[in-house]
């Protein structure tokens, strides 16, 4: 069985970007000619999922399923697009595969399904990844697993009672096992995110959590980041990751609303081209 990355070997942050980069390559020609999705979502998430993937989670590419993996649990079901990348990436799933994102009778919908294979949970309803993850947490504790669970969700996610009802259960379990990463990348839906949730970073250590608080499109920090978060102490820990929707595309990261993005076919040339000579 291969298990990578297991115990994390030292950071190689250029093999890292270059994950980083082969995952916005691989969403840019997914979202291509699709007018309109969560493109941007998923450019800011790819330091995120490059670092996971490639460097702190353990887990067989051939066998997604195999119980002492790493969990990782997307919450935000709607950035499909930057797991699907991910997973073909890792090898998990085949990067053919990835032409039929978004397609009817696809097994790479455009909001996750836990079918799929390397998903976690069925995404969607936003709200409650971080329930679940503690709920996978707690029972990897309870069946004396080494395994650990990373959680992703989203700024606006904070806005749900349910968010903050699953965090206050993961320290009260003392939920060492567990890493949040939370994206903060100040949209929602409509534009900003409107109804107040700073300070995040204060709130999560209030609530129980060891918490640090990056820039999430920084490799560097990530894995500094997740080195921290291995301490068996009882107590879980939280990431503030602030990132920047469309981070590696210029133009879309300049896009006032970036949540769901319109893109002209004949726009996608280039925008793929500004991949290129800004992270070449
Ligand atoms: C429970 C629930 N309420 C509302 C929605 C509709 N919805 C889909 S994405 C989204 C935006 C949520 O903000 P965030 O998760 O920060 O996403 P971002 O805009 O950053 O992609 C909303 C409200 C949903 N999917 N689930
Ligand atoms: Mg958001």
């Amino acid at each position: 069985m291969s298990i990578l990355n297991h115990p994390p070997s030292e950071v190689d942050l250029p093999a890292l970007r270059g994950h980083a980069l082969n995952l916005r390559r691989k969403m840019m020609s997914m979202a291509t000619g699709k007018g309109e999705g969560y493109i941007a979502q998923g450019l800011g998430m790819a330091d995120c999922l490059a670092s996971l993937y490639f460097h702190e989670m353990r887990y067989d590419p051939q066998d997604p399923e195999w119980n002492g993996r790493d969990r990782f649990v997307l919450s935000t079901g709607h950035y499909s697009i930057a797991m699907y990348a991910v997973l073909a990436e890792a090898g998990i799933i085949s990067p053919t595969e990835l032409a039929s994102y978004g397609l009817n009778g696809s097994r790479l919908p455009m909001s996750t399904f836990d079918e799929t294979p390397g998903v976690e949970m069925v995404g969607g309803s936003l709200g409650h990844g971080l329930g679940q993850a503690v709920g996978m947490a707690m029972g990897l504790k309870l069946d004396g697993s080494s395994a650990r669970v990373f959680c992703e969700f989203s700024d606006g996610e904070l806005q749900e009672g349910s968010t903050w009802e699953a965090a206050m259960a993961g320290a009260t379990f003392k939920c060492d096992n567990l890493v949040v990463m939370i994206d903060c990348n100040g949209i929602q839906a409509d534009g900003p995110v409107t109804v107040k949730i700073e300070p995040v970073a204060d709130k999560m250590t209030a609530f129980g959590y060891e918490t640090v608080e990056i820039n999430g499109n920084s490799v560097e920090e990530l894995t500094t980041a997740l080195a921290s978060s291995r301490s068996p102490n009882g107590k879980p820990k939280a990431i503030v990751m602030r990132t920047t929707p469309g981070f590696g595309v210029p133009t879309i990261m300049a896009r006032d609303r970036a949540h769901f993005v319109r893109i002209d076919n004949s726009e996608w040339t280039a925008l793929t081209e500004e991949l290129e000579t800004h992270n070449g």
